[in-house]
């Protein structure tokens, strides 16, 4: 691949210096959760109408009504919105991004009956994307990626995080995780997070001692990774056909030894207490959680992490059980939504998809699925000052729809229009930022 002629720093594509003040009819500002806490339509999301947002390098300095905006930003240069509805650029805070080859085979096989478990202990699944991404070059790994991240950015994300966990061992999975870096550094508008997820699967070389796995991914992955500074959270699949809770239990307090943050794919596909260990832990959320009972609700209340919904699994996998969103609820839990994107369980291209998948199939309210994709996602990777709301010291990544009401970003089933972002001083057609990213694959 050779330089990009436009080449940006990770999200801060063309940051002006001088101020500006953005005009917009309505704001989502998704300060606030929204249509469970009230039934003023005017404070759902956090809306602000005739609005007015003043951004100096990147930076909102000031948000409210137009007509109160302060003298000192009067004469600022005005960019007002081209479309009614303005709102945060959106968080894809659960992806496995970055991997190699297809399994469109295994979606045939589990069509005639087979089931995703058994085709794991037949050594497909997960190990057939580890043979064809350890296969890969580095190189080839970023462009696949590259061209996942176009549909990702058309839609107006923003930030995503993307997990290693196809490498199983230390080349391969240094390597994802240096291709989800690249990929980051390449793609102007796409900030990248990094989750090593080296208890992804027990390797083939290690079927029959996975202790011996744990040991590797505790004393020389991770201390390399993180060395490196090639990941900023660690993950682990805690369920019967990967790894349990003592051996979870391991690679997590190693990780956050090393000072990670932590993550838990938990209670997928049967009930392990896998929350109860995240949230003891004091992971920053616990994810898919279909199995959740209540005293995993119950833990992850009193830890505050989050529960990351991942409906394209769910739907890809026909499973019956859901996460008992309504307990999550009355605990008061926070909820985010992610794509889960990934070659087996979740070939799931669209977070506004994933959005209406959690609204029709879980039980989420529009506004609380709205905000599983923007601030709690942004709290599940610890960028919750940076992103996710429209609020004074936030980044200005703000995206312009051609809508009126917010509730039609997950009310369709696809077919959302595209967004403009704002980028310096310009609103940018996000196919612009999806062209650019196509370009690198
Ligand atoms: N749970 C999932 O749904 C994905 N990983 C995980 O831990 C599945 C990944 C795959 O099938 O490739
Ligand atoms: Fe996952």
């Amino acid at each position: 691949m050779s330089p990009s002629p436009h080449q940006h720093r990770n999200g801060s594509a063309g940051d002006s210096a001088e101020g500006r003040v953005i005009t917009a009819a309505r704001l989502a500002t998704m300060r606030d959760r929204g249509a469970a806490a009230t039934d003023d339509e005017a404070a759902r999301l956090g809306a602000i109408e005739a609005a007015a947002v003043a951004v100096r390098d990147g930076r909102i300095e000031w948000v409210g009504v137009a007509d109160g905006l302060p003298r000192a930003y009067a004469d600022w240069p005005r960019s007002p919105a081209p479309g009614p509805l303005v709102t945060p650029a959106l968080v894809d805070c659960h992806t496995h991004l970055v991997y190699g080859g297809s399994r469109a085979a295994e979606f045939e096989q589990r069509l005639s009956g087979v089931s995703y478990e058994q085709i794991a202990r037949a050594g497909g699944g997960i190990l057939s994307t580890v043979r064809a991404t350890r296969a890969a070059s580095r190189e080839e790994l970023v462009r696949s990626a590259a061209a996942r991240s176009a549909h990702l950015l058309r839609e107006g994300v923003g930030t995503v995080e993307i997990k290693s966990g196809y490498g199983l061992r230390i080349d391969s999975e240094l390597e994802m995780l240096r291709a989800a870096r690249e990929l980051g550094e390449l793609l102007p508008g796409l900030r990248v997070r990094t989750t090593l997820l080296a208890a992804h699967a027990v390797p083939p070389e290690h079927r029959d001692r996975p202790e011996r796995y744990v040991d590797e991914i505790c004393e020389e992955i991770l201390p390399a990774a993180v060395d490196e500074g090639l990941a900023d959270q660690a993950d682990v699949f805690c369920e019967n056909i990967a790894f349990d809770l003592e051996q979870s239990e391991r690679v997590l307090r190693a990780a956050a030894d090393l000072g990670l943050s932590l993550r838990m794919h938990a209670e997928q596909l049967s009930a392990s207490g896998a929350a109860e260990l995240a949230a003891r832990l004091g992971a920053r959320s616990a994810d898919h959680l279909e199995y959740l009972g209540p005293a995993g609700v119950e833990a992850m209340r009193r830890s505050g992490s989050v529960a990351v919904l991942l409906p394209g699994a769910l739907y890809t996998l026909r499973e019956t059980r859901r996460p008992p969103v309504e307990s999550l609820r009355r605990a008061g839990v926070e909820i985010a939504v992610a794509t889960d994107w990934n070659p087996g369980s979740s070939p799931l291209g669209s977070l506004l998809l994933a959005a209406n998948m959690a609204c029709t199939l879980l039980g989420t309210l529009p506004d609380e699925a709205l905000v599983g994709v923007t601030r709690a996602g942004a709290r599940v990777l610890g960028l919750e000052d940076e992103v996710g709301t429209i609020e004074v010291g936030r980044r200005a990544e703000l995206l312009s729809w051609p809508l009126e009401d917010p509730v039609e970003l997950c009310y369709r089933i696809g077919g959302q229009p595209t967004p403009h972002r704002l980028v310096g001083d310009r609103w940018i057609d996000c196919g612009e930022l999806a062209a650019e990213a196509v370009r690198w694959s």
